[in-house]
């Protein structure tokens, strides 16, 4: 692992200043859950078997969210654990990961950077890159899907009309978004000038280990060690081009390669150091269900943000569409 940089040091430093108050204003975040939302929220969480959020509730979980932003600020570090507590994490929704890509046909495709056409990996077209999508084979990755904690709902009839008539359409080339929450809106279009990197060119970042503990929104948390490479440090290699008034943009967005589960955060939050693009869980390389090979570990926000098998990185200033936003769940999921 490379040294620190000094500038590396410094904000690390500045985010522990910064968790030293957030312990104290947990305080405060106590005595709020104390007046009733934390009840609320509980009963929501625990209320309805298939996890749908009615509406009106939203509203009361995004009051809550409010709250929650102004109490814990995204700058607070995540517990960290030493290596005898970790174990490894179970597989948990396989969305995204339902096909077999082949490790010489992955691609991260990376919009949004400033100046791309400076990079040899630049691309005039991201989105044409063909990951030549293989289905599972008997017995392999991809069948038999671990995924029996994941939240699911039977797929209803007018929806799978839906999808056969996409698939049509689209003359043979596997349509995005094929579970429930349907493509992202967010999604980039045909054209979009990028980058598009390979996983050596991913590795070469430093190197950064982290055990921490991974909570689930279903009620189950975990201590896993991961290794990969940080976020900030890829935000760094890989910087977002500017508005014309200079500023940077506020999103980031994320998808698998085959478009089926996105998330999206803000821009700060993946600067945050904790926040990892994983390759390694327990000293070993991600397997297919871990999200092989480069998902996202934030241990400041639910599992349902950690995105598993990353196709894209983009910088956008449009609010990114959220796989499980559109089931009802809170966008900001900070924990
Ligand atoms: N591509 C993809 N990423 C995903 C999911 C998914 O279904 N597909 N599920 C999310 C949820 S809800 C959780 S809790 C974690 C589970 O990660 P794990 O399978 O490594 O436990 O992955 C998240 N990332
Ligand atoms: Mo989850």
């Amino acid at each position: 692992m490379s040294n620190p940089t000094e500038e590396q040091m410094e904000l690390d430093q500045q985010v522990k200043r910064a968790s030293g108050k957030r312990t104290r204003r947990s305080f405060l975040a106590a005595a709020l859950a104390a007046t009733g939302g934390y009840e609320l929220y509980r009963w929501i969480d625990q209320s309805n078997g298939d996890q749908r959020i009615p509406k009106p509730l939203r509203k009361a979980i995004n009051f809550d969210t409010d709250v929650a932003k102004a109490v814990f600020d995204d700058r607070g570090l995540s517990p960290t654990y030493p290596r005898s507590q970790a174990i490894p994490l179970r597989t948990n929704g396989d969305f995204g990961l339902k096909t077999l890509i082949e490790p010489e046909n992955y691609r991260l495709q990376v919009a949004g950077v400033a100046n791309p056409k400076k990079y040899a990996q630049y691309m005039n077209d991201v989105t044409a890159w063909d990951y030549k999508f293989a289905e599972p084979k008997p017995g392999g990755p991809g069948v038999g899907a671990s995924n029996k904690e994941a939240p699911k709902a039977p797929m209803p009839k007018a929806f799978e009309d839906a999808l056969a008539a996409m698939k049509k359409a689209q003359g043979g080339k596997r349509p995005r978004g094929q579970e429930e929450s349907g493509e992202s809106d967010t999604g980039l279009d045909p054209g979009t000038p990028g980058l598009l990197l390979t996983m050596d060119d991913v590795l070469k970042l430093p190197r950064h280990e982290l055990i921490t503990e991974f909570k689930c929104i279903e009620g189950w948390s975990q201590i896993t060690q991961w290794a990969g490479l940080r976020l900030k440090d890829f935000i760094e290699a890989y910087p977002p081009e500017r508005n014309e008034k200079g500023e940077l943009p506020k999103y980031v967005y994320m998808e698998t390669p085959d478009g089926d589960y996105y998330c999206g955060f803000d821009l700060r939050v993946c600067q945050h150091p904790q926040s990892l693009l994983a390759t390694e869980m327990m000293g070993q390389p991600l397997s297919h269900y871990q999200g092989a090979p480069l998902r996202l570990h934030m241990p400041i926000k639910y599992g349902y943000k950690q995105i598993k098998r990353i196709g894209l990185i983009a910088y956008t200033d449009d609010k990114p569409d959220d796989y499980w936003t559109k089931l009802g769940y809170d966008w900001y999921a900070g924990l």
